[in-house]
């Protein structure tokens, strides 16, 4: 049957977006669902490499993505993107160029958190100035006021992220 939807991770740099996206891909691939994720791995390197993070540029790169996206779900793929999206109007076109299967997944930790975490020193380049335009230091982020899901990643591990997630899922999508 049908199922194909998008979820939508938005969430600062280093809140857990794509490990959880790749965590989750393989859990529901495992199940037997079709899934992919897009993440600036495999996008900013190619579709959107033309692309860096002004604000118009940001725009630009959720735009792209939620219409591919929307592709996938027509497809009957779930496709999991994990980018910052850190504007609401970004994230509420995208959620009706997909319209009617869309979910949006808070993936929710504080710049502390984050910048505790600092997996690839990015917080601290740029506290140093080394960065501009860093999303949660020196550029915005408009987190969500009613997202489908909030994971609070600051309150629980992997696993137990990765399984309210799945939940989620599983009561959302049929196979
Ligand atoms: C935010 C930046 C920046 C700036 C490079 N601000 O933790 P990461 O490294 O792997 O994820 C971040 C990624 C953000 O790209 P997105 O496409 O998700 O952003 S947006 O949705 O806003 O378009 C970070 C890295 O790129 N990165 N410079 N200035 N993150």
């Amino acid at each position: 049957g049908h199922y194909g939807g998008v979820l939508w991770f938005t969430g600062l740099s280093g809140a857990g977006k794509s490990t959880l996206a790749m965590e989750v891909e393989q859990r529901l691939f495992a199940k037997g669902y079709h899934v992919y994720v897009l993440d600036g791995d495999n996008v900013r390197r190619g579709l959107n490499a033309n692309l860096g993070f002004s604000p118009e540029d940001r725009t630009e790169n959720i735009r792209r993505v939620g219409e591919a996206a929307s592709l996938f779900a027509d497809s009957g793929i779930i496709c999991i993107t994990a980018f910052i999206s850190p504007y609401r109007v970004d994230r509420d076109r995208a959620r009706a160029s997909a319209s009617g299967h869309f979910h949006e997944i808070y993936i929710k930790a504080d710049v502390e958190t984050c910048e505790q975490r600092d997996p690839k020193g990015l917080y601290k380049k740029a506290r140093a100035g080394e960065i501009r335009q860093f999303t949660g230091i020196s550029a915005p982020y408009e987190p969500p006021e009613s997202a489908d899901l909030v994971v609070d990643t600051s309150q629980h591990d992997v696993a137990d992220s990765v399984a309210q997630i799945i939940r989620y899922i599983e009561q959302t999508f049929t196979l």
